[in-house]
């Protein structure tokens, strides 16, 4: 894989480590991680560093985009979870489901506030993940426009922003932006095929091959279905091309075009709901 651009990229220049050590802090003062992933590629679009930075602390995984994903895969994943939630950023209503939730694994934390006299203690909670993985999306959707702004707090650097979801939760406003794991050329290529990376960086060719020989094995029938070809002919790529017409000037396959059109059905699910990366268990 010594050719492969993706690994070429340096994702942990000077200013990465700054907004870590930012991160480090601002994970401190919550009750609560929520951790956002993409219910495509489950571990791919994680990083293995929050767990360090969590310091113990309970975590909510939130597998985000489950419209994308295929439902059985997620359900796996899900249960392979000790919290987790299975969501779509867009259309669910998620302000309770995640109030509830946050309420639930801090149980214990909350009874005993209780019992020390604390009657109404409220529980903080920040959203961590890498890009794209719909942070904006989901914090929008938990805060609605009901939502006010809590004052800011004092002892802290630069005043952060909490917003009061309810009675019982608030949420930090802007969320922490992880790094995505693209040093190993697999997380690198499953963050391409799903549109988490600029296509600049790879090679296209080799991406788009790696989802049509992982389609034509683990969801036979999909190519066939959108592309009207044989998927155990030789040169896939070249007969999608062919039969859809994609041809240059000179009446031969553009392969350029057709590797461009494959990506973006595959990126916008044209092809179907697809789990890149399936749970194989403990
Ligand atoms: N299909 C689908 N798209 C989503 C979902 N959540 C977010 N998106 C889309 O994913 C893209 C990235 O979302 P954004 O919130 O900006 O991600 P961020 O970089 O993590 O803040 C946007 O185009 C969103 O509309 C979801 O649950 N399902
Ligand atoms: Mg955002």
């Amino acid at each position: 894989m010594e050719n492969n651009n993706i690994t070429k990229i340096n994702w942990y220049p000077g200013h990465m480590a700054k907004a870590k050590r930012q991160m480090e802090e601002q994970l401190k003062l919550v009750d609560i991680i929520i951790e956002l992933r993409d219910a495509r590629i489950p571990q791919a679009s994680s990083n293995p560093e929050l767990a360090k930075m969590a310091n113990n602390k309970p975590r909510l995984i939130i597998l985000n985009k489950a419209d994308l994903a295929d439902q059985n895969e997620s359900l796996l994943w899900k249960n392979s979870f000790e919290h987790c939630l299975l969501v779509n950023s867009i259309d669910d209503n998620l302000t309770k489901i995640v109030v509830n939730e946050v309420k639930l694994i801090l149980k214990d934390k909350l009874e005993k506030a209780k019992a020390r006299g604390i009657r109404k203690k409220v529980l903080r909670a920040m959203i961590v993940g890498i890009p794209n993985v719909g942070k904006s999306t989901l914090i929008n959707n938990i805060v609605k426009k009901k939502a006010a702004k809590a004052e800011n707090r004092p002892g802290v650097t630069k005043a952060l922003q909490w917003i009061r979801i309810n009675e019982d939760v608030e949420l930090l406003d802007t969320p922490g932006v992880l790094w995505p794991r693209i040093e190993d050329p697999n997380n690198g290529m499953l963050l391409a095929l799903i549109g988490s990376i600029n296509d600049e960086v790879l090679d296209t060719r080799e991406l788009v091959d790696y989802g049509l020989k992982y389609l034509v094995k683990e969801y036979p029938g999909y190519i066939n279905q959108r592309y009207g070809v044989d998927e155990d002919c030789d040169n896939l790529l070249e007969t999608i091309g062919k039969n859809k017409l994609w041809l240059s000037s000179n009446n031969e396959v553009d392969i350029a075009k057709t590797i461009s059109l494959v990506l973006k059905d595959i990126r916008s699910n044209k092809i179907g709901r697809v789990t890149w990366q399936k749970y194989v268990g403990e």
